[in-house]
Protein backbone atom coordinates (compact mmCIF):
# COMPACT_ATOMS: atom_id res chain seq x y z
CA UNK A 1 0.00 0.00 0.00
CA UNK A 2 0.87 3.44 -0.84
CA UNK A 3 0.05 6.67 1.41
CA UNK A 4 -2.00 8.99 -0.10
CA UNK A 5 -0.76 12.63 -1.36
CA UNK A 6 0.32 14.66 1.83
CA UNK A 7 -0.10 12.26 4.45
CA UNK A 8 2.28 10.00 6.37
CA UNK A 9 3.20 6.63 5.49
CA UNK A 10 1.73 3.98 7.42
CA UNK A 11 3.32 3.17 10.67
CA UNK A 12 2.09 0.16 13.20
CA UNK A 13 -1.04 0.93 15.20
CA UNK A 14 0.74 -0.01 18.12
CA UNK A 15 2.75 4.02 17.49
CA UNK A 16 -1.72 5.14 17.85
CA UNK A 17 -2.88 3.45 20.91
CA UNK A 18 -2.30 0.93 23.38
CA UNK A 19 -3.31 -2.69 22.68
CA UNK A 20 -5.43 -4.58 24.32
CA UNK A 21 -3.66 -7.86 25.24
CA UNK A 22 -5.60 -10.93 26.86
CA UNK A 23 -3.19 -14.14 28.04
CA UNK A 24 -4.93 -17.47 28.74
CA UNK A 25 -3.08 -20.39 30.18
CA UNK A 26 -3.55 -23.79 29.21
CA UNK A 27 -5.01 -24.32 25.76
CA UNK A 28 -7.05 -27.38 26.90
CA UNK A 29 -10.92 -27.44 26.04
CA UNK A 30 -11.67 -24.96 28.35
CA UNK A 31 -8.87 -22.28 27.25
CA UNK A 32 -9.18 -22.80 23.77
CA UNK A 33 -13.39 -21.81 24.29
CA UNK A 34 -12.28 -19.36 26.05
CA UNK A 35 -9.62 -18.13 23.62
CA UNK A 36 -12.28 -18.47 20.43
CA UNK A 37 -15.05 -16.69 22.16
CA UNK A 38 -12.67 -13.39 23.31
CA UNK A 39 -11.86 -13.82 19.67
CA UNK A 40 -15.04 -14.12 18.27
CA UNK A 41 -16.34 -11.08 20.27
CA UNK A 42 -13.37 -8.99 19.18
CA UNK A 43 -12.40 -7.84 23.31
CA UNK A 44 -8.30 -8.04 22.37
CA UNK A 45 -5.96 -7.14 19.89
CA UNK A 46 -3.31 -9.93 20.22
CA UNK A 47 -4.28 -13.15 22.31
CA UNK A 48 -1.14 -15.11 23.77
CA UNK A 49 -1.47 -19.25 24.65
CA UNK A 50 0.38 -20.68 26.61
CA UNK A 51 0.57 -24.11 27.84
CA UNK A 52 2.93 -27.30 28.48
CA UNK A 53 2.17 -29.60 25.37
CA UNK A 54 4.30 -27.93 22.76
CA UNK A 55 2.45 -30.09 20.16
CA UNK A 56 -0.81 -29.50 20.88
CA UNK A 57 -0.52 -25.47 21.60
CA UNK A 58 0.77 -25.24 18.32
CA UNK A 59 -1.99 -27.19 16.98
CA UNK A 60 -4.81 -25.38 18.41
CA UNK A 61 -2.83 -21.63 17.37
CA UNK A 62 -2.90 -22.38 13.63
CA UNK A 63 -6.06 -23.69 13.74
CA UNK A 64 -7.64 -20.46 15.22
CA UNK A 65 -5.23 -18.42 13.00
CA UNK A 66 -6.73 -20.40 10.12
CA UNK A 67 -10.05 -18.62 10.73
CA UNK A 68 -8.51 -14.94 10.03
CA UNK A 69 -10.28 -14.27 6.98
CA UNK A 70 -13.60 -14.35 8.79
CA UNK A 71 -12.81 -12.56 12.12
CA UNK A 72 -11.70 -9.21 13.55
CA UNK A 73 -7.70 -8.71 12.76
CA UNK A 74 -6.38 -10.17 15.97
CA UNK A 75 -2.39 -11.48 16.82
CA UNK A 76 -2.88 -14.86 17.91
CA UNK A 77 0.85 -15.66 19.41
CA UNK A 78 1.67 -18.79 22.03
CA UNK A 79 4.44 -20.61 23.58
CA UNK A 80 5.12 -22.86 26.59
CA UNK A 81 7.89 -19.98 28.16
CA UNK A 82 5.75 -17.16 29.96
CA UNK A 83 7.67 -14.67 28.33
CA UNK A 84 4.81 -15.04 25.57
CA UNK A 85 2.27 -13.20 28.34
CA UNK A 86 4.50 -9.97 28.63
CA UNK A 87 2.38 -7.28 29.15
CA UNK A 88 -1.23 -8.74 28.97
CA UNK A 89 -3.80 -6.65 30.65
CA UNK A 90 -5.55 -9.80 31.75
CA UNK A 91 -4.66 -13.31 32.07
CA UNK A 92 -7.05 -15.91 32.35
CA UNK A 93 -5.54 -19.21 34.10
CA UNK A 94 -7.02 -22.54 33.21
CA UNK A 95 -4.48 -25.08 33.29
CA UNK A 96 -4.63 -27.63 35.80
CA UNK A 97 -5.27 -31.27 35.86
CA UNK A 98 -8.99 -31.69 34.78
CA UNK A 99 -11.87 -32.91 36.92
CA UNK A 100 -12.85 -36.44 35.60
CA UNK A 101 -16.19 -38.08 36.21
CA UNK A 102 -16.75 -38.65 39.68
CA UNK A 103 -14.10 -36.60 41.06
CA UNK A 104 -15.62 -33.40 43.24
CA UNK A 105 -13.41 -30.12 42.66
CA UNK A 106 -11.49 -30.40 46.23
CA UNK A 107 -10.20 -33.88 44.88
CA UNK A 108 -8.33 -31.36 42.58
CA UNK A 109 -6.74 -29.25 44.81
CA UNK A 110 -2.78 -29.92 45.55
CA UNK A 111 -2.78 -31.14 41.94
CA UNK A 112 -3.30 -27.53 40.90
CA UNK A 113 -1.26 -25.93 43.57
CA UNK A 114 1.86 -27.66 42.79
CA UNK A 115 1.22 -26.28 39.37
CA UNK A 116 0.50 -22.77 39.67
CA UNK A 117 3.35 -22.28 41.70
CA UNK A 118 4.83 -22.82 38.60
CA UNK A 119 2.62 -20.57 36.42
CA UNK A 120 1.46 -17.52 38.58
CA UNK A 121 4.88 -15.61 40.02
CA UNK A 122 6.37 -16.14 36.22
CA UNK A 123 2.83 -14.64 34.89
CA UNK A 124 3.12 -11.86 37.56
CA UNK A 125 6.54 -10.71 36.89
CA UNK A 126 5.76 -10.53 33.01
CA UNK A 127 2.87 -8.22 33.61
CA UNK A 128 2.76 -6.45 36.97
CA UNK A 129 -0.40 -4.44 36.14
CA UNK A 130 -2.33 -7.37 34.66
CA UNK A 131 -6.18 -8.26 35.97
CA UNK A 132 -4.91 -12.55 36.93
CA UNK A 133 -8.57 -14.20 36.34
CA UNK A 134 -8.74 -17.75 37.59
CA UNK A 135 -10.62 -20.31 36.07
CA UNK A 136 -8.91 -23.50 37.21
CA UNK A 137 -10.77 -25.79 39.40
CA UNK A 138 -11.47 -26.00 42.67
CA UNK A 139 -11.46 -22.07 41.34
CA UNK A 140 -12.04 -20.23 45.13
CA UNK A 141 -8.86 -22.01 46.66
CA UNK A 142 -7.11 -21.51 43.50
CA UNK A 143 -7.71 -17.76 42.96
CA UNK A 144 -6.55 -17.21 46.91
CA UNK A 145 -3.37 -19.52 46.15
CA UNK A 146 -2.90 -17.11 42.68
CA UNK A 147 -3.39 -14.00 45.24
CA UNK A 148 -1.09 -15.18 47.21
CA UNK A 149 1.80 -16.14 44.42
CA UNK A 150 1.34 -12.76 42.75
CA UNK A 151 1.39 -10.30 45.57
CA UNK A 152 -1.06 -8.47 43.31
CA UNK A 153 -4.10 -6.09 45.59
CA UNK A 154 -7.44 -8.72 45.47
CA UNK A 155 -8.70 -5.79 43.03
CA UNK A 156 -6.84 -7.84 41.04
CA UNK A 157 -7.52 -10.60 41.57
CA UNK A 158 -10.66 -12.20 40.79
CA UNK A 159 -12.21 -16.25 40.52
CA UNK A 160 -14.80 -17.39 37.49
CA UNK A 161 -16.63 -18.30 40.87
CA UNK A 162 -20.56 -18.85 40.55
CA UNK A 163 -20.77 -16.81 37.58
CA UNK A 164 -21.31 -19.71 35.41
CA UNK A 165 -23.60 -21.40 38.12
CA UNK A 166 -25.48 -18.57 38.22
CA UNK A 167 -25.61 -18.62 34.15
CA UNK A 168 -27.08 -22.45 34.92
CA UNK A 169 -29.56 -21.38 37.42
CA UNK A 170 -30.79 -18.52 35.17
CA UNK A 171 -31.69 -21.01 32.01
CA UNK A 172 -33.21 -23.52 34.27
CA UNK A 173 -35.86 -20.51 36.14
CA UNK A 174 -36.25 -19.17 32.27
CA UNK A 175 -36.51 -22.54 31.55
CA UNK A 176 -39.79 -23.28 33.90
CA UNK A 177 -41.03 -19.98 33.86
CA UNK A 178 -40.33 -19.90 29.67
CA UNK A 179 -38.73 -16.70 29.39
CA UNK A 180 -35.47 -15.34 28.45
CA UNK A 181 -33.14 -15.98 30.76
CA UNK A 182 -31.49 -12.50 30.53
CA UNK A 183 -34.48 -11.34 31.63
CA UNK A 184 -33.88 -13.68 34.70
CA UNK A 185 -31.74 -11.72 38.09
CA UNK A 186 -30.78 -14.33 40.15
CA UNK A 187 -27.29 -15.50 41.46
CA UNK A 188 -25.62 -18.57 43.32
CA UNK A 189 -22.96 -17.65 45.46
CA UNK A 190 -20.13 -18.87 47.82
CA UNK A 191 -18.31 -21.65 46.42
CA UNK A 192 -18.48 -23.00 43.03
CA UNK A 193 -19.31 -26.01 43.50
CA UNK A 194 -20.80 -28.32 45.79
CA UNK A 195 -21.71 -26.18 48.62
CA UNK A 196 -22.73 -22.61 46.65
CA UNK A 197 -25.84 -20.87 47.64
CA UNK A 198 -28.75 -20.50 45.98
CA UNK A 199 -30.25 -16.61 46.89
CA UNK A 200 -33.71 -17.34 46.09
CA UNK A 201 -35.24 -15.02 48.02
CA UNK A 202 -33.71 -11.82 45.51
CA UNK A 203 -34.79 -13.97 42.14
CA UNK A 204 -36.47 -11.51 39.72
CA UNK A 205 -37.70 -11.75 36.40
CA UNK A 206 -37.97 -8.39 34.48
CA UNK A 207 -37.40 -6.68 37.66
CA UNK A 208 -40.75 -8.11 39.41
CA UNK A 209 -39.19 -9.92 42.78
CA UNK A 210 -39.93 -13.67 41.34
CA UNK A 211 -41.17 -14.89 44.74
CA UNK A 212 -43.57 -12.07 45.48
CA UNK A 213 -45.19 -11.55 42.25
CA UNK A 214 -46.30 -15.75 42.45
CA UNK A 215 -47.72 -15.12 45.61
CA UNK A 216 -49.80 -11.89 44.95
CA UNK A 217 -51.08 -13.57 41.40
CA UNK A 218 -52.66 -16.16 44.63
CA UNK A 219 -50.23 -18.90 42.77
CA UNK A 220 -48.32 -21.23 45.60
CA UNK A 221 -44.69 -20.37 45.99
CA UNK A 222 -43.02 -23.66 44.69
CA UNK A 223 -40.66 -23.99 47.14
CA UNK A 224 -40.09 -27.92 45.47
CA UNK A 225 -39.47 -26.40 42.05
CA UNK A 226 -36.87 -24.05 43.01
CA UNK A 227 -35.10 -27.03 45.47
CA UNK A 228 -35.31 -29.03 41.91
CA UNK A 229 -33.30 -25.63 40.23
CA UNK A 230 -30.55 -25.60 42.59
CA UNK A 231 -29.98 -29.14 42.67
CA UNK A 232 -29.90 -29.15 38.92
CA UNK A 233 -27.45 -26.51 39.29
CA UNK A 234 -25.33 -27.93 41.82
CA UNK A 235 -25.21 -31.08 39.79
CA UNK A 236 -25.10 -29.91 35.99
CA UNK A 237 -21.19 -29.88 35.59
CA UNK A 238 -21.17 -33.48 36.91
CA UNK A 239 -23.63 -34.25 34.44
CA UNK A 240 -21.96 -32.59 31.15
CA UNK A 241 -18.77 -34.18 32.34
CA UNK A 242 -20.14 -37.62 32.85
CA UNK A 243 -21.80 -37.19 29.62
CA UNK A 244 -18.98 -35.37 27.14
CA UNK A 245 -16.13 -36.19 29.09
CA UNK A 246 -15.62 -31.84 29.98
CA UNK A 247 -17.53 -28.78 30.18
CA UNK A 248 -16.42 -26.21 27.79
CA UNK A 249 -19.12 -23.89 25.76
CA UNK A 250 -20.94 -21.87 28.85
CA UNK A 251 -17.52 -21.78 30.77
CA UNK A 252 -15.90 -19.91 27.29
CA UNK A 253 -19.19 -17.54 26.99
CA UNK A 254 -18.93 -16.83 31.06
CA UNK A 255 -15.43 -15.82 30.94
CA UNK A 256 -15.95 -13.71 28.07
CA UNK A 257 -18.93 -11.61 29.71
CA UNK A 258 -16.54 -11.50 32.23
CA UNK A 259 -13.19 -10.34 30.13
CA UNK A 260 -15.87 -7.72 28.15
CA UNK A 261 -16.88 -6.15 31.88
CA UNK A 262 -13.14 -6.18 33.28
CA UNK A 263 -11.38 -4.74 29.74
CA UNK A 264 -14.38 -2.02 28.76
CA UNK A 265 -14.69 -1.10 32.09
CA UNK A 266 -18.56 -1.96 31.86
CA UNK A 267 -18.79 -1.87 35.53
CA UNK A 268 -21.81 -4.94 35.24
CA UNK A 269 -22.67 -6.76 38.65
CA UNK A 270 -21.12 -10.31 38.32
CA UNK A 271 -21.19 -13.11 41.27
CA UNK A 272 -17.35 -13.86 41.00
CA UNK A 273 -14.15 -14.95 43.03
CA UNK A 274 -13.54 -12.29 45.32
CA UNK A 275 -11.50 -12.18 48.96
CA UNK A 276 -14.50 -11.77 51.24
CA UNK A 277 -13.56 -11.13 54.64
CA UNK A 278 -15.59 -9.17 56.50
CA UNK A 279 -18.84 -10.01 54.49
CA UNK A 280 -21.95 -11.04 56.04
CA UNK A 281 -19.97 -12.77 58.88
CA UNK A 282 -17.25 -14.60 57.37
CA UNK A 283 -14.74 -13.61 60.62
CA UNK A 284 -11.54 -11.64 60.01
CA UNK A 285 -8.66 -13.52 59.25
CA UNK A 286 -10.54 -15.88 57.21
CA UNK A 287 -8.71 -14.68 54.45
CA UNK A 288 -11.18 -16.83 52.13
CA UNK A 289 -12.46 -16.29 48.40
CA UNK A 290 -15.44 -17.16 47.45
CA UNK A 291 -18.64 -15.95 44.96
CA UNK A 292 -20.42 -12.85 45.40
CA UNK A 293 -21.50 -10.06 43.79
CA UNK A 294 -18.88 -7.83 42.41
CA UNK A 295 -18.77 -4.50 39.90
CA UNK A 296 -15.90 -5.30 37.55
CA UNK A 297 -14.61 -2.48 35.70
CA UNK A 298 -10.79 -1.79 34.17
CA UNK A 299 -9.42 -1.78 37.62
CA UNK A 300 -10.99 -4.82 38.28
CA UNK A 301 -13.24 -5.60 41.78
CA UNK A 302 -14.36 -2.08 41.98
CA UNK A 303 -16.52 -2.83 44.82
CA UNK A 304 -19.13 -5.91 46.25
CA UNK A 305 -22.61 -5.63 46.72
CA UNK A 306 -24.12 -5.89 49.98
CA UNK A 307 -26.71 -8.46 49.65
CA UNK A 308 -30.20 -8.98 51.70
CA UNK A 309 -29.92 -12.22 52.69
CA UNK A 310 -32.51 -14.34 54.66
CA UNK A 311 -30.83 -15.81 58.08
CA UNK A 312 -30.69 -19.37 56.13
CA UNK A 313 -28.48 -17.83 53.23
CA UNK A 314 -26.34 -16.31 55.36
CA UNK A 315 -25.35 -19.47 57.15
CA UNK A 316 -25.33 -21.22 54.33
CA UNK A 317 -22.73 -18.53 52.90
CA UNK A 318 -20.53 -18.86 56.24
CA UNK A 319 -20.63 -22.71 56.06
CA UNK A 320 -18.78 -22.24 52.66
CA UNK A 321 -16.69 -19.95 53.53
CA UNK A 322 -15.57 -22.25 56.45
CA UNK A 323 -15.15 -25.06 54.13
CA UNK A 324 -13.23 -23.25 51.59
CA UNK A 325 -11.31 -21.70 54.77
CA UNK A 326 -10.21 -25.30 55.95
CA UNK A 327 -9.13 -26.01 52.32
CA UNK A 328 -6.88 -22.86 52.34
CA UNK A 329 -5.07 -24.09 55.98
CA UNK A 330 -4.11 -27.13 53.92
CA UNK A 331 -1.69 -25.50 52.02
CA UNK A 332 0.82 -23.60 53.95
CA UNK A 333 0.62 -20.55 51.67
P1 LIG B 1 -7.63 -29.81 29.83
O1 LIG B 1 -8.32 -29.94 28.51
O2 LIG B 1 -6.94 -31.00 30.41
O3 LIG B 1 -6.61 -28.58 29.71
C1 LIG B 1 -5.67 -28.25 30.68
C2 LIG B 1 -4.46 -27.74 29.94
O4 LIG B 1 -3.50 -27.28 30.91
C3 LIG B 1 -3.78 -28.81 29.08
O5 LIG B 1 -3.71 -28.38 27.73
C4 LIG B 1 -2.41 -28.95 29.73
O6 LIG B 1 -1.37 -29.23 28.77
C5 LIG B 1 -2.24 -27.57 30.36
N1 LIG B 1 -1.20 -27.53 31.38
C6 LIG B 1 -0.92 -28.44 32.34
N2 LIG B 1 0.15 -28.05 33.04
C7 LIG B 1 0.56 -26.87 32.54
C8 LIG B 1 1.60 -25.96 32.85
N3 LIG B 1 2.47 -26.20 33.84
N4 LIG B 1 1.71 -24.83 32.10
C9 LIG B 1 0.86 -24.59 31.10
N5 LIG B 1 -0.15 -25.41 30.76
C10 LIG B 1 -0.29 -26.53 31.47
O7 LIG B 1 -8.66 -29.31 30.95
P2 LIG B 1 -9.91 -28.36 30.72
O8 LIG B 1 -9.52 -27.30 29.76
O9 LIG B 1 -11.11 -29.18 30.45
O10 LIG B 1 -10.09 -27.73 32.19
C11 LIG B 1 -9.14 -26.81 32.69
C12 LIG B 1 -9.48 -26.40 34.11
O11 LIG B 1 -10.65 -25.61 34.11
C13 LIG B 1 -9.76 -27.57 35.06
O12 LIG B 1 -9.18 -27.31 36.31
C14 LIG B 1 -11.28 -27.56 35.17
O13 LIG B 1 -11.75 -28.18 36.34
C15 LIG B 1 -11.53 -26.08 35.14
N6 LIG B 1 -12.90 -25.64 34.86
C16 LIG B 1 -13.38 -24.60 35.57
C17 LIG B 1 -14.66 -24.11 35.36
C18 LIG B 1 -15.17 -22.97 36.20
O14 LIG B 1 -16.36 -22.62 36.13
N7 LIG B 1 -14.33 -22.34 36.99
C19 LIG B 1 -15.48 -24.70 34.38
C20 LIG B 1 -14.98 -25.71 33.62
C21 LIG B 1 -13.66 -26.29 33.84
Amino acid sequence: FRPVADSCPLTPTTTHRRLTKVSVIGAGNVGMAIAQTILTQNLADEIALLDANRDKLRGETLDLQHAAAFLPRVRIVSATDAAITKNSDLVVITAGARQVSGETRLDLLHRNVALYRKIVPAVAENSPEALLLVVSNPVDVLTYVAWRLSGFPASRVIGSGTNLDSSRFRFLIADHLQVNAQDIQAYMVGEHGDSSVAICSSISVGGMPALKSLRDNHQSFDEAALEGIRLAVVGSAYEVIGLKGYTSWAIGYSVASLATSLLRDQRRVHPVSVLAVGFHGISDGHEVFLSLPACLGRDGILGVAEMDLTEAEAAQLRRSAKTLWENCQLLGL
